[in-house]
């Protein structure tokens, strides 16, 4: 039983059995996190990039907060999305690196999630999209044609309509409420990360059969013309068509607020866009001028206009918080021929910080981040607070007032004030992680990234990691681009923060007050 404290009553059950909604619980806020993959934060106007137009995150963000100084967790999709989820830094857990297709559920079910939060403060919850944490409780042996368990139900959600792992890792099917959707027992699905299934064609072998090449890997089983990460066979009535995932997601994400205007929900809405492989839908076609990437970021702005309309037309918008951010970091080329370096031009995805995805340096945590509440929360800001996704936990807990489980959420701190622009400040400090599992810790104008191994360059993605078997030092009021080493220089400042990251890593600092 996982131990809760609910501060106020919450459910009423009917004669009929039905779970009813109390007045007090009636009037909390609707929340609503719209995830992005892979955007970077230079890759939003409203951050002030001049070579893309994203005018429904402009209309959120003046409805709102914009923030300049929000981290993911981690550079990398699956640290990220865990450490957002429990309110626990990814690296302190085993196992949560980025995870194969077939990965058993990473978020164990006694784990205590964001969404058991709401649960326990009387919401209805739901995830639509990119799921990346794993399902069932096998580790590569995952049987796709009968109920997947453990799975997202066991987190909290009470919907879920989302993609097992990442659009470029078989299977390429959707899984609704722990089953895959249209699943055809005539044609069972097999997945394999290890071997091809015989008489499968790969990318690798079978170049001919391709309609959109990889630069780097991505070159295993072939689906809709495109070879991906992982053999599958089977399924085919179940395969998603990759034009239509942002359509399919965004009108079960609209579904799921049209089917909850009578009771307070939580939905967790996990894009896919702009993550490889880049496939917009025809209306967006050659409509940024920058390839399938830039016409995904605009697929991308198209699914936020929908929930805000969405949001409206439904009466919904003025009790609804509304979020969005990004996993991590932008990358360009992130394993496929898809043109997205050829006609970049002058657009800079990470904006004026260093590195990309998987990177330690700013551009691979720092990303694009807004927050709005209609008539509650000033419109129109604009904040430099530091904080971190891994802080809405207990930041939001404080909103919908649920006490945490004591040992729940141990990274999340509780900083609704900033989140709302009433104080200025947000963390004193913040962990951050890349693809190598190595860490920086942000503090005032201050960081500091720990020496550790990995190569300094990924040649493929074109994107400097942070990885350095020397300290790092970087001002980042004088330096945001982080192009000067201080770590010689200010000898104390690096100590005091070294020392400090140790604190935070073996537990004895950060722990949150609630
Ligand atoms: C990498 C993939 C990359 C992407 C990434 C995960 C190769 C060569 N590269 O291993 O394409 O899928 O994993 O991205 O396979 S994330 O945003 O989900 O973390
Ligand atoms: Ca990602």
């Amino acid at each position: 039983m996982k131990k809760t404290y609910v501060l106020c009553p919450l459910l009423l059950l009917t004669v009929t059995g039905r779970a009813q909604v109390s007045e007090a619980t009636r009037e909390k806020p609707n929340v609503v996190f719209i995830y992005a993959d892979d955007i970077g934060y230079g890759d939003l106007s409203c951050n002030g990039s001049r070579t893309i137009h994203t005018p429904n995150v402009e209309r959120l963000a003046e409805s709102g907060i914009r923030f300049t100084n929000v981290h993911a967790a981690a550079a990398t999709s699956t640290p990220s999305r865990y450490a957002m989820l429990t309110g626990e830094y990814a690296w302190r857990r085993q196992g949560t690196g980025i995870a194969d297709g077939d990965a058993g559920l990473i978020i164990r079910p006694e784990r205590y999630t964001m969404a058991d939060m709401f649960k326990d403060a009387g919401y209805d919850t739901g995830v639509v999209g990119k799921w990346h944490l794993g399902l069932g409780d096998k580790q590569g042996t995952q049987d796709w044609n009968q109920v997947i368990t453990p799975g997202v139900r066991d987190l909290g959600f009470d919907y879920s309509f989302i993609m097992a792992a990442t659009g470029d890792r078989v299977p390429c099917v959707f899984v609704h409420n722990d089953m895959v959707e249209n699943l055809d027992l005539s044609d069972p699905i097999q997945v394999s990360y290890k071997h091809n299934f015989p008489g499968e064609p790969t990318g690798k072998d079978n170049p001919e059969l391709l309609r959109m090449h990889p630069s780097h890997g991505h070159n295993q089983s072939i689906i809709n013309g495109i070879s991906r990460i992982g053999y599958m066979k089977g399924g085919k009535k179940a395969l998603w068509k990759d034009e239509k995932i942002a359509e399919t997601l965004t009108e079960k994400a609209v579904g799921f607020l049209e089917s909850h205007q009578d009771r307070p929900f939580f939905l967790y809405f996990a894009t896919q866009d702009a993550h490889v492989p880049r496939v917009p839908d025809a209306r967006f076609v050659g409509k940024s001028g920058m390839g399938p990437r830039g016409d995904c970021l605009l697929q991308f702005d198209w699914s936020v206009g929908q929930i805000l309309d969405a949001l409206k037309r439904l009466g919904l918008d003025k009790n609804t918080i509304v979020i969005l951010s990004s996993d991590n970091g932008p990358v360009v080329d992130d394993g496929y021929k898809d043109e997205a370096v050829e006609l970049l031009g002058n657009h800079k995805p990470s904006g004026i910080y260093r590195g990309g995805k998987y990177s330690l340096f700013e551009a691979g945590t720092r990303v694009p981040c807004v927050l709005s509440w209609k008539g509650r929360i000033k419109q129109g800001q604009v904040s430099d607070a530091l904080l971190c996704q891994i802080d809405w936990m207990a930041s939001l807990a404080e909103v919908i007032g649920v006490r945490l489980p004591e040992s729940a959420a141990p990274d999340s701190e509780a900083h609704w004030e900033a989140w709302t622009g009433k104080e200025k400040e947000g963390r004193n400090a913040l962990v951050v992680q890349n693809a190598q599992n190595n860490l920086a810790l942000l503090m005032g104008k201050w960081k500091y990234l720990r020496p550790g191994r990995g190569e300094a360059y990924i040649r493929s993605v074109n994107i400097e990691t942070g990885n350095s078997s020397d300290a790092q030092l970087y001002d980042l009021e004088k330096d945001p681009s982080e192009t000067m080493n201080l770590a010689e220089k200010e000898v104390g400042v690096k100590a005091r923060m070294e020392e400090l990251l140790e604190e935070i890593v073996d537990g004895r600092y950060g722990l949150p007050l609630y």
